[in-house]
């Protein structure tokens, strides 16, 4: 059966290589593309999807309740994304209001819509960042979706009170919801803030790669493609009012993906500079997905060393997508951040 789904922050990393998955996997779906467009939106990613009779790209603010409830009248979404949030841990350490207002104010303002015009599904993306961190010298311990709730950053505790928020409103109202926690993504039209994207455009421009600390907090990559259909699954399948965590045990050291990334690109590993370590640096990630694979049959499908290849190659091949944005705005965020670091 076709449906309307209201994805929020389409216009990002994950929220526009969603849509790029579902409009492929769902021809028979619309789908409403809902985002403010802050300097991580970018409406020139959305531009191969921009005509489609079944598409539609709204400019909106999550915090705007009349933007929202209006739209929610006129389209009578049978589903909500939402994927709007500031996702940048260092920028939430710089400033981080816009992070409560965003991450919180926005997802409160979306569960009174959802709750008012009634929902099939709301599904709400959060992050592993809300489970805090685990040592690096016991590899066995995992976040499972019963591991506590205990945020290290702005970000994070943006993000923790999010999910709480939604539960409450599926626990008081019986507003329909789902929750993911999804670790560490990477692959294309990720923001050249962030680690792997930021490497290899500086990698490309021969400037040096700041590693913080020495480097050996570890993340647990999953290409972004198979967030996608984890999400996908769960919006579908996934029971009202659980949490699923998705991983897929790819646990990798910075410093380990900063020299891969010079032995791709044929860099000299003498660019890698260590810098000032993060505020709250969180040391370890690492999801166990049991969960989502026994109830949805969910598995990552793209090993890390080919979804790295194609996220460098789109890197490469996509220039002009990531030379607009470092030529811009851009420059004075990098040297408020990495100027005297
Ligand atoms: P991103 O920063 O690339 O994109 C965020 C998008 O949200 C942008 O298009 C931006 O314009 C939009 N947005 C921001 N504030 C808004 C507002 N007030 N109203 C409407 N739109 C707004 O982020 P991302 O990396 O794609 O992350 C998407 C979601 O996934 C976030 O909720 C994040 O917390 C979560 N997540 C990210 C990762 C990761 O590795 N990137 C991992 C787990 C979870
Ligand atoms: O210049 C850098 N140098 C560096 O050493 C940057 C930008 C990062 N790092 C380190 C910090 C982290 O240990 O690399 C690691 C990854 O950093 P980020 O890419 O900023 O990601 P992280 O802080 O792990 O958070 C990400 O994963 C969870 C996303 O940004 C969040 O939105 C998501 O919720």
């Amino acid at each position: 059966m076709t449906k309307t789904i209201i994805v929020t922050g389409g216009a990002g990393f994950i929220g526009s290589n969603f849509i790029f998955y579902m409009i492929d996997k769902h021809p028979d779906y619309r789908f409403i593309c809902l985002d403010k467009l802050t300097y991580a939106g970018n409406l020139s990613t959305l531009t191969p999807i921009m005509d489609k009779p079944n598409f539609r790209f709204v400019k909106a603010d999550i915090c705007d309740r009349t933007a929202v409830f209006n739209l929610f009248e006129e389209e009578k979404p049978d589903v909500v994304v939402n994927f709007a949030a500031e996702s940048h841990v260092d920028r939430s350490i710089e400033n981080p209001g816009v992070f409560l207002e965003t991450n919180i104010m926005g997802t409160a303002v979306m569960m009174d819509a959802c709750r008012k015009y009634g929902i099939e599904r709301y599904h709400q993306v959060s992050t592993d960042e809300v489970y805090g961190d685990l040592p690096i010298d016991k590899p066995e311990l995992l976040f499972t979706e019963m591991t506590p709730i205990h945020t290290s950053s702005p970000y994070s505790a943006s993000k923790a009170s999010a999910d709480l928020l939604v539960l409450a409103y599926h626990r008081t109202f019986g507003v329909p919801i789902t929750i993911s926690r999804c670790s560490n993504n990477y692959g294309p039209y990720q923001f050249p803030e962030k680690l792997i994207p930021l490497m290899i455009a500086n990698a490309l421009n021969d400037k040096s790669l700041p590693v913080y600390g020495e480097g050996l907090n570890v993340r647990d990559w999953l290409y972004v493609d198979d967030h996608c259909k984890a999400i996908d699954l769960i919006i579908h399948n996934g029971r009202v009012g659980e949490v699923y965590n998705i991983g897929g045990h790819n646990e990798m050291r910075n410093i380990d993906i900063v020299k891969l990334i010079c032995g791709a690109l044929g860099k000299p590993e003498s660019l890698i500079t260590y810098v000032t370590d993060r505020k709250g640096h969180d040391m370890r990630y690492a999801i166990d997905p049991t969960k989502i694979h026994n109830e949805l049959g969910w598995l990552p499908e793209t090993n890390f060393a080919d979804g790295i290849k194609l996220t460098i190659d789109w890197y490469v091949n996509n220039r002009p997508w990531w030379q607009e944005i470092i030529s811009g705005d851009y420059q004075y965020y990098y040297e408020r951040m990495y100027g005297n670091r």
